[in-house]
């Protein structure tokens, strides 16, 4: 397309010519930049979420021990269930190690997906101790399949310590 306007001897259109060649530069520049962007947003993409898989031997139990033992804590969704993308709530058990229900703790939930560097996309919050040791913890919510991890920092007379919890779906 250039050379069309190389053998035209007016200054004028040799002038024109010269135009054109400058704005076919800047386009393929332009679409060279555009592509570069594309695959660097592809390949973030990909980082992001294309290793979406868990560790084979991720510890998906909903009982354990708290980080440094000080509970016994257990998690299980309120109403026995949960689907991606449902606001929800979980049911948190907090015990001595002997089994002795902790009463009067303060808990603070954090979490998200570790695969993905993002967190909840909710920031749930215990809203009542229901008894024996039970907490319900309001306003969860899992916006995307995958691995995801719940952590709950438990400070109570008893000590202070974190429980972290797995799940996939
Ligand atoms: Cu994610």
């Amino acid at each position: 397309m250039l050379r069309l306007f190389v053998p035209v001897r007016s200054d004028y259109f040799a002038t024109l010519g010269i135009v054109v060649e400058i704005e076919l530069t800047r386009i393929w520049r332009y679409a060279a930049a555009a592509l570069v962007v594309g695959l660097i947003a592809a390949g973030g993409m990909m980082a992001m979420h294309g290793s979406s898989a868990p560790p084979a031997d991720l510890d998906l139990s909903r009982s354990k021990s708290s980080e440094k033992d000080v509970f016994l804590v257990s998690v299980e969704p309120e109403a026995g269930s949960f689907r991606q993308g449902e606001l929800h709530s979980w049911v948190l058990t907090v015990k001595k190690p002997d089994g002795t229900p902790v009463e009067d703790a303060s808990i603070a939930v954090d979490g998200g997906m570790p695969d993905h560097n993002h967190g909840l996309p909710t920031s749930p919050k215990v809203t009542a101790h229901i008894g024996e040791g039970r907490y319900r913890v309001e306003g969860v919510k899992f916006n995307m399949g995958g691995w995801w991890v719940l952590r709950f920092a438990i400070s109570s007379p008893a000590g202070a310590d974190e429980a972290v919890f797995n799940l996939t779906l």
